[in-house]
């Protein structure tokens, strides 16, 4: 009989025999399911899986910090959590609970209970606390900027519904692209996929689409959209293009930028150059971003001839200066003056998430807490490898001077930083400073093989629990499929275990089992409900559904209705009331690289800098087609996209032939960071001067032991630059790298990124 469970690549059917998943298919009702289910049950089974606890030699024997290369010890359960137990408590003492890094990024698996991250941070919570990661990969200059320049987070979690854009948009303009690809994936779930339905909707209406970005493919064929592909990075100057053209033609709305905004005066006398005596023309902007300056002025009169949705993505801020594009998109919306119309004005990550542009009601809350942080110790999320290299150094980040702690215990569980950080060499030094480094994952990640003690966490599909998204109408019963594999734990009972042996079981338990908790958190979604909660039934009547779906609301949803109605009884809760072009609260930061309204700065890389003669192409290292981030890499339609084994990396025509590089041959990826082989697709999708290696492959360099040697499976952030946005997001930048691309004999050495490290059974003297 089959059962339902969720991912974040959308809810699905299981079926198990003989305690082996034999399949998992889509609800019958999602009009768009993603095609990552389909390696979820070999993903289960794979010989991949950590089997028992697992601890490294180097560490056991004398303690070294040789992380990486040697071989793991399997020991018992209870011996395994005698010594993380053991050890968190020596930290704690000699070093205080600051000194423990368990900030521990990462997506882990859709389940709302079961969340990894949030278990251990619970966990860590109840022993004193610890230092964590404040934002995320995803979004970090993003949600440092917008709480000073609109007062929250409305344009990216409250933004204008599809509804609204399908009903009313005449040009919809994509800065990023609207790459569906992206949207399989919500965080905690969906059980329908609408976005392809939306834009379907789009095309029929005839919206006109403009996508922005040095892909052609990141937006799809049947929008016939208009490809406009500038130099990466560049998106600021092309915006800053468009106003200048609306302001000098005439086509600006003054009245909105008097009644809505501050500091529209001082803003255009920056982008007329009366301020600086650089004009932002068309001109100035072509000569930046390599988009003709009669394209951009075409571009800026039919924004203005219609209604029209200013789009950006994540992608944009995840680069230098990323703070720069999402302010500079809001004050190329108060200069054309449509926010608060249908299908007007702006909004960020549609095409980046599921969730962005999805009607939903509000929906009850179904979350687990971590609690309180005792230390109040956090990092900006990506500034981790600073961190681990330099205790104690200053650093700014959002109007605070701060000093990294010393960190001596690292904990992740629930994430990937050998996926997901930059300039993977550096981070592979600061790793080798902590004394102990400990790892939840079901599988053998490069994490895991980095680590000194690893604990084998189940899958989400051996236990129970529900998955949910405030961006999702449904709440989706996640029934456990098969019994836990090998010796795998859930983290709960990992750190409930834990927690027994520290005193503070009843503390991180309240007492509570599995089933209790589900209980517990869905009684307390229903009191938050307001009026929906007479709509949920009781929790037996839900499991036994199997899922709980709530209407999408007739009206369209469109942001800032009622500030443009009434901006005085609906005020911004931004110190002015309205939307900072020129932002008091960041002028008074003072700060070099984020100054008082938006401003073009050139990026620590890019293909009009200094550094483009040694590095001529810029890489975009997007979100993978075929898998969420690292997760399934190793199974499925990540394995099947594979060339060789080795990840795809495209790149144009004229840039491989001056190369000598042909479709199919073994390339070199490189720069003064690191070097990594893939297989070049020569395609006419990518533009000149750019090379597209997405991330999520394993993570394999030829020599474990060290850092800086090749890596052989096509991992971009051996690659990337690690550096903050500015001084005010410090977010990271993945997008901002500058490489060259060469091709490589068919001696290359081979990948291997799957294997299972060396594992021994405890020689019987120990
Ligand atoms: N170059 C480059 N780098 C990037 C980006 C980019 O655009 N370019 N994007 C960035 C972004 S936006 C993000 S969000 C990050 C994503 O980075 P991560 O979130 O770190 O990536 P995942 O691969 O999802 O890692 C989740 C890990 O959790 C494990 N896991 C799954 N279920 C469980 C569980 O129940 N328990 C435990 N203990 N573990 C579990 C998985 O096996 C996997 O190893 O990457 C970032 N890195
Ligand atoms: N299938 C799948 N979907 C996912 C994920 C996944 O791993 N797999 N990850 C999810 C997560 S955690 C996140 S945060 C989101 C991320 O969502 P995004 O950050 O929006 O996604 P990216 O794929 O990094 O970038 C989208 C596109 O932006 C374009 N781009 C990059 N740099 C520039 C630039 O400088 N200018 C312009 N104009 N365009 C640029 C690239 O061509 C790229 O394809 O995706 C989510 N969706
Ligand atoms: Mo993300």
């Amino acid at each position: 009989m089959s059962k339902i469970h969720g991912s974040h690549w959308g809810a699905f059917e299981a079926e198990a025999e003989d305690g082996r998943i034999v399949s998992i298919r889509p609800l019958a009702n999602d009009p768009d399911p993603s095609p990552i289910l389909s390696g979820m049950a070999e993903g289960v089974h794979h010989e991949c899986r950590v089997r028992a606890p697992a601890v490294r030699e180097g560490w056991l024997k004398n303690r070294d910090k040789a992380r990486g290369g040697d071989r793991f010890v399997e020991v018992p359960w209870d011996e395994a959590l005698d010594m993380v137990a053991e050890e968190l408590r020596r930290v704690k003492e000699a070093h205080g609970n600051e000194s423990i890094f368990a900030g521990s990024y990462g997506w882990s698996s859709a389940g709302r209970f079961h969340h990894a991250k949030t278990q251990l941070q619970r966990f860590m919570n109840c022993f004193g606390g610890y230092t964590a990661q404040k934002h995320s990969y995803s979004l970090a200059a993003g949600l440092a900027i917008l709480p000073h320049i609109v007062g929250n987070l409305d344009p990216l979690r409250n933004l204008t519904s599809w509804a609204s854009i399908a009903e009313a948009t005449d040009t919809l303009v994509a800065f990023g692209g609207i790459p569906i690809r992206n949207t399989q994936v919500e965080p905690g779930g969906t059980a329908s996929h609408t976005t392809v339905p939306w834009l379907k909707k789009l095309a029929e209406r005839g919206t006109h689409v403009v996508s922005v970005t040095p892909l052609r493919n990141d937006t799809p064929d049947f929008l016939n959209a208009q490809w406009l592909a500038p130099r990466p990075n560049t998106d600021v100057a092309l915006m800053m293009g468009l106003a200048h053209t609306l302001v000098d033609e005439d086509l600006h709305d003054p009245k909105f930028l008097e009644t809505y905004a501050v500091g529209g005066d001082k803003f255009l006398a920056y982008l007329t150059g009366e301020a600086d005596g650089t004009p932002k023309s068309a001109e100035w902007a072509s000569e930046i971003c390599d988009i003709p300056a009669d394209t951009i002025r075409d571009l800026a009169r039919r924004m203005a001839a219609g209604r029209t949705m200013i789009a950006c993505s994540y992608s944009l801020q995840r680069g230098d200066h990323g703070e720069q594009t999402f302010w500079m998109t809001m004050a190329l919306a108060c200069i054309l003056g449509q926010i608060g119309l249908p299908g007007g004005g702006f909004g960020f990550g549609y095409g980046s998430m599921h969730g962005q542009g999805n009607p939903v009601p509000k929906m009850p809350s179904y979350t687990h807490s971590a609690g309180p942080n005792p230390t109040g110790s956090f990092i900006p999320v990506a500034r981790v490898t600073d961190m681990l290299l330099n205790p104690g150094m200053e650093y700014d980040f959002d109007g605070e001077r701060r000093t990294y702690p010393d960190i001596k215990l690292v904990y992740w569980c629930g994430g990937n930083p050998f996926h997901h950080h930059q300039d993977l060499n550096r981070l592979l030094d600061g790793w080798r400073r902590p004394d102990t480094v400990i790892v939840n994952e079901p599988w053998w990640t490069p994490t895991a093989k980095l680590a000194d003690i690893v604990l084998p966490a189940t899958t989400t599909l051996e236990r129970n629990d529900v998955g949910a998204s405030s961006r999702d109408r449904f709440l989706v019963a996640m029934k456990q499929i098969v019994p836990p594999q090998h010796a795998s734990r859930n983290d709960y009972d990992i750190f409930s275990g834990l927690a027994g042996r520290l005193g503070i079981k009843d503390a991180f338990t309240e007492g509570r089992d599995e089933d209790a908790w589900l209980r517990h958190l869905y009684a307390q979604a229903r009191d938050g409900a307001g009026a929906l909660a007479n709509r949920m039934p009781d929790f037996d009547a839900f499991w036994e559904q199997g899922m709980l779906e709530l209407e999408a609301p007739e009206k369209p949803h469109v942001v800032y209705e009622g500030f443009r109605a009434d901006p005085t009884a609906n005020p911004l809760p931004t110190p002015s009331g309205k939307f900072e072009i020129c932002c008091a609260e960041i002028a008074g930061f003072g700060y070099d690289d984020c100054p008082e309204h938006p401003v073009w700065q050139e990026p620590a890389e890019w293909l009009g800098g200094a550094t483009a003669k040694d590095w001529p192409l810029h890489l975009i290292s997007n979100q993978p087609a075929h898998k969420l981030h690292s997760q399934l890499d190793f199974v499925g339609p990540s394995l099947a996209a594979k060339l060789q084994g080795r990840e795809p990396a495209f790149l144009a025509p004229a840039d491989a032939e001056a190369r000598g590089i042909a479709d199919g041959d073994l390339v070199r990826l490189y720069n003064d960071r690191g070097e990594t082989l893939a297989i070049a697709v020569v395609s006419d999708h990518v533009r000149p001067g750019v090379v597209q290696l997405p991330t999520g492959a394993w993570f394999d360099p030829s020599d474990w032991a060290k850092a800086g040697t090749l890596e052989r499976h096509g991992n971009p952030n051996v690659l990337t630059l690690d550096k903050g946005t500015s001084k005010l997001g410090q977010g990271p930048i993945s997008h901002t790298t500058l490489v060259d691309v060469a091709k490589v004999a068919e001696t290359a050495e081979p990948s291997d990124p799957f294997n299972v490290p060396d594992v021994v059974a405890r020689p019987a003297a120990e």
